[in-house]
């Protein structure tokens, strides 16, 4: 994989960035914001979103969830972070789906915040947004809390299920305010995860898009 774009405090640029990390895979990056940057992310992805990947031969991939299939792909099945078949993968892609859908819904709120006038926002919209990342946090935390300490969410290998919901978690607790009493299982678990190097190296304070300060 030659380039990665998109600001690491992106739960979908991180989740590609982390993995590719923990399967040794080499990667430049284009520290680009999605507000700042607009134009030229779309010059590669017409979608204007991050992650894009812009592989060695020119092609282009975007999609964090198509980004990490083509990792795995590159890796084989033995070193794959998604289980290959059967209710592993059917499990790790349901936790994966909920963690997903809190991270599209706590965007959401971001955008809300950020792109919108405070007169033009409405907040029944943005109460909706917040019960459903909510409720999917609670359904994670009920996930957590059944496998205990056990090192993976999913079968006996950290794989994918707990690089996504690791990060989407730790991306909702920086912009949602969420504290660790809300889901205390899967905030003990999170914090396990982001104690790892590979999470470590990719960890970056949210940065507001358009505005030109970083911190
Ligand atoms: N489903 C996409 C979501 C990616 C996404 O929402 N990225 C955000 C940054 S966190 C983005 O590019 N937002 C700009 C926009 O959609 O206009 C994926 O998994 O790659």
């Amino acid at each position: 994989m030659a380039l990665i774009i998109g600001m690491f405090d992106s739960p979908f640029v991180r989740r590609v960035a982390v993995s590719a990390r923990l399967l040794g895979v080499e990667f430049e990056h284009r520290n680009w914001s999605v507000g700042r940057d607009f134009d030229r992310i779309r010059e590669y992805n017409p979608l204007g979103r991050v992650p894009t990947v812009v592989l060695d031969d020119g092609e282009v991939l975007t999609e964090s969830a198509a980004i990490l299939d083509y990792l795995d792909q590159q890796a084989g099945p033995e070193r794959a972070l998604l289980p290959p078949s059967g209710p592993a993968r059917r499990q790790a892609l349901q936790l994966m789906a909920l963690a997903t859908g809190a991270a599209e819904k706590g965007v959401l709120q971001v955008y809300e915040q950020v792109f919108r006038p405070e007169e033009k926002r409405h907040q029944p919209w943005l109460d909706r947004l917040n019960t459903q990342m909510r409720e999917s946090l609670r359904a994670l935390d009920q996930a957590c809390a059944q496998r205990g300490n056990a090192e993976a969410l999913v079968g006996s290998r950290f794989g994918q299920a707990d690089i996504t919901v690791a990060i989407i978690h730790t991306f909702l607790c920086d912009t949602q305010g969420l504290t660790p009493e809300e889901y205390p299982a899967l905030h003990a678990r999170t914090a396990r995860c982001e104690a790892r190097p590979e999470f470590a190296a990719f960890r970056v304070p949210f940065f507001v898009p358009g505005s030109s300060n970083k911190s």
